[in-house]
């Protein structure tokens, strides 16, 4: 089951960070991130494979769970908790039969008719964004606009969350607008200091549990 959450961490296998994935993974989750995704999309499986054995257990042992991009069959292996899909991987039906009822399926959208789909279909929670640009996302669409953000609020029953270039600056404009949990790469892959910008992340959104 999906525990209500503010700020979720995206960790990127692809690119060289400033800190070794289980750093900052440990940091983050030390920090107060809600919830963990590793997303890799190179063709070497075992980075994959190999950084979600190590970090698995950091995020078992806090009580986060952890979501694999893309990968059904890397996220069973792992037992992570489950997976996040594109609007170009396996449909969440396909993905849903695999998994099973218990484990995660988020999704990405970005409309509200795909957000509605990825409910009817029994999707977690959906993702929304990019909400800014973002230099994390080789193919990353323009920028949507805030009104979204509404419609998403009004019309979804499941969790959502925004992301795509958020940061501690930018975050107050998302909050006012009505964004309540966000999902961020850079924003604490990059910071100098890990601990210091998750909790102004987090200290920035409402309380969990105001929405869905
Ligand atoms: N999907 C939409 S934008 C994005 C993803 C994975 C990248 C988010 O990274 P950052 O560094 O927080 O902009
Ligand atoms: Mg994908």
């Amino acid at each position: 089951m999906l525990k209500a959450f503010k700020l979720y961490l995206v960790i990127n296998l692809d690119q060289q960070n400033r800190y070794p994935p289980d750093k900052l993974a440990a940091e983050a989750i030390h920090s107060g991130v809600d919830l963990l995704q590793l997303r890799y999309k190179g063709d070497n499986l075992r980075v994959l494979w190999q950084w979600g054995e190590k970090i698995m257990p950091l995020a078992k042992a806090a009580g986060v769970s952890l979501i694999i991009n893309d990968r059904v069959d890397v996220a069973l292996a792992l037992d992570a908790a489950g997976v996040h899909l594109g609007q170009h991987d396996l449909p969440i039906g396909a993905a849903r039969k695999i998994l099973g009822p218990d484990k995660l399926i988020g999704i990405s959208s970005h409309t509200l008719e795909e957000a509605l789909l990825a409910q009817r279909q029994g999707a977690d929670y959906v993702a929304m964004g990019p909400l800014f640009p973002t230099m994390s996302k080789a193919d990353a669409k323009t920028p949507l606009g805030f009104e979204l953000i509404k419609q998403f609020n009004r019309q979804l029953d499941i969790p959502w969350v925004a992301i795509g270039g958020i940061n501690a600056t930018n975050l107050a404009a998302l909050v006012t607008a009505g964004v309540s949990r966000i999902a961020v790469i850079s924003a604490i892959a990059q910071a100098e200091d890990i601990a210091l910008v998750t909790r102004q992340l987090k200290e920035r959104l409402p309380p969990a549990g105001d929405r869905p």
